[in-house]
């Protein structure tokens, strides 16, 4: 369940960021950091450095999908389990993409939201993205076994 403060911040980061920033930002600095996921994206090319990554089309129009799925989320904030369900099997069974990595992209988000966000990312927002973080990531896990 959400406290009112949570829900209310949830939709109002969601209403400060830009997608075509973030998303790309936060896809991006995953493949860097953790470059072990980047072998579930062989499709897309050149990902042979940061600066490779960082400047790849197709990265940062992965990063714009990733933030509309996450927008279905917010859009449904007591029904995230059931909205991903099919999100979950995609990952699952056809992408299988093990899901330790769901986390990881997560953390990269909170760290560019929080970067663009700057002194209104207090702790208790980053405290309420953090959760919010944690019922998409366990939402996305569902349908594995
Ligand atoms: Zn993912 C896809 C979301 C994480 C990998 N994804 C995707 C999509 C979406 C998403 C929405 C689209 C689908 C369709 O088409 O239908 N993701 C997401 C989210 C998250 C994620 C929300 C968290 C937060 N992913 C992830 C990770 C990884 C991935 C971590 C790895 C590492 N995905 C993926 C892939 C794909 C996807 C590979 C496919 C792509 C293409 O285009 O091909």
């Amino acid at each position: 369940a959400w406290t009112d403060f949570e829900r209310a911040t949830i939709k109002d980061i969601f209403s400060k960021i830009d997608y075509e920033v973030v998303g790309p930002a936060a896809i991006s600095r995953c493949l860097i950091v953790y470059p072990w996921t980047q072998r579930y994206f062989a499709g897309f090319g050149n990902l042979y450095n940061a600066a490779a990554i960082t400047s790849n089309p197709k990265v940062a129009a992965h990063g714009k999908v990733v933030m509309q799925g996450l927008e279905k989320a917010v859009k449904n904030m007591d029904n995230i389990k059931a909205t991903f369900t099919e999100l979950s099997t995609l990952h699952s069974e056809k992408l299988q993409v093990d899901p330790d990595n769901f986390m990881l992209l997560g953390d990269c988000l909170a760290i560019v939201v929080a970067s663009q966000l700057g002194k209104d990312f207090s702790p208790e927002v980053h405290a309420a993205f953090q959760k919010f973080l944690a019922v998409v990531v366990s939402s996305l896990r569902r349908q594995y076994y």
